[in-house]
């Protein structure tokens, strides 16, 4: 077992003789700078990451839950004056929450401890930011990710075409179904010979950290703390698993974009998606939040830490300072067996200028934002 969460970073300070041991060098190509990162060995856990995108798989309807909560489920609308341009904002009250676990189930990721954590009021996206947004942010301000920068990002083999593998040369040993793509970025999620024009309310994938905050900074709005993002996760739930409740498939249905099947070589789709499903797929949770677990991950502000105290605190806003982001919610790629972090609980990390074809993010705002 080991420390989840290494291999899908641009380490550029990491020594290396420590590549060399975290590296499956087939062949020299540059992209080693994606790869696993500093914190210790890699491991199984690394699938959390792996990133699928059967986004341009043919999906099956799948058996999705409609509702699975009361009048809670009613998202703030945006008010009469802003018919145009609605938020889309979820307010999120004020309150007390158990945030993390006594009984964590990765406890090398910090679940634990539980502790009591007070929360100011606010508003969370309800859902995570697709490729439309993400481009019309783009066209208006003529952002580069960093991905585009970089010149290529970490994608989900099964995804890739024979002929985009044929020029990769190297992959990560702990989690080989993980490949630095070039030319892959948020436009060309699975490399160049790949499109979004078919998964425009997707969300977008291949941002990182700072792609994020470009984007929310844009809208008027921030990433949410860890504690915003799990206190919404939550729904006003207490102490349980799923933003829905403790049993992954109430009644059979499903409720989240995750993997079905054996992970990494069987992906059954049998929840409708092999790999993204729109932001607008599978129910809400309390409040009226869409795919908060799995579909893809998404950025918080905090820095990483997995040292907590068990004091109540009032909207904290993790360390000062690290080397590595929160991410929370798990993805389509996640199964129970190699990454069950599509509880509210999980957690895992990523070096703020990393991206992967499983990875994205939803914005939070202290007041709406105007339009
Ligand atoms: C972005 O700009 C392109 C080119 O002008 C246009 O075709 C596209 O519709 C724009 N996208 C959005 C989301 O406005
Ligand atoms: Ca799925
Ligand atoms: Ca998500």
């Amino acid at each position: 077992m080991a420390a989840p969460g290494l291999w899908l970073t641009r380490p550029r300070r990491v020594p290396p003789m420590l590549l060399l041991l975290r590296l499956l060098i087939i062949g020299a190509v540059g992209a080693a700078r994606g790869l696993g990162s500093e914190a210790g060995p890699a491991s199984v856990d690394a699938a959390h990451a792996a990133g699928t995108c059967g986004c341009g798989s043919p999906q099956r309807p799948g058996t999705e839950a409609h509702r699975y909560s009361r009048e809670a489920n009613v998202a703030e609308r945006a008010s009469a004056e802003r018919p145009v341009l609605p938020p889309q904002m979820a307010h999120i009250p004020a309150g007390v929450f158990t945030m993390g676990t006594d009984d964590p189930q990765i406890r090398q990721d910090g679940e634990g401890p539980a502790r009591r954590v007070r929360i100011n009021s606010f508003y969370m996206d309800l859902y995570e930011v697709s490729n439309a947004e993400f481009e019309k942010f783009v066209n208006s301000t003529g952002y580069v990710t960093e991905a585009e920068k970089f010149g290529d990002s970490f994608v989900f083999d099964s995804m890739l075409s024979d002929r985009v593998k044929r020029d990769i040369h190297q992959a990560v040993a702990a989690a080989p179904w993980w490949l630095p793509v070039k030319g892959a970025n948020w436009r060309h999620p699975e490399g160049p010979d790949s499109t979004i024009l078919h998964r425009q309310d997707h969300p977008v994938l291949h941002v990182s950290w700072n792609d994020a905050v470009a984007y929310c900074t844009w809208a008027g709005k921030r990433l949410p703390t860890e504690a915003e993002w799990e206190y919404s996760c939550r729904g006003g739930l207490e102490n349980r698993l799923y933003p829905w409740g403790n049993k992954l498939q109430p009644k059979g249905q499903h409720y989240a974009n995750i993997w079905q099947g054996e992970f990494p070589v069987s992906n059954t789709g049998e929840d409708g998606y092999r790999g993204t499903a729109p932001v607008t797929a599978f129910p809400p949770n309390g409040y009226g939040l869409y795919n908060i677990v799995g579909n893809a991950w998404e950025w918080t502000s905090d820095w990483w830490t997995i040292h907590h105290s068990v004091d109540e605190t009032l909207d904290p806003k993790g360390p000062p300072s690290g080397s590595d982001r929160v991410k929370k919610g798990g993805s389509y790629m996640c199964h129970k067996s190699y990454c069950y972090r599509y509880r509210c609980a999980a957690r895992s990390q990523n070096t703020p200028d990393s991206s992967a074809s499983n990875l994205g993010f939803r914005c939070a705002a202290s007041r709406l934002p105007d339009t």
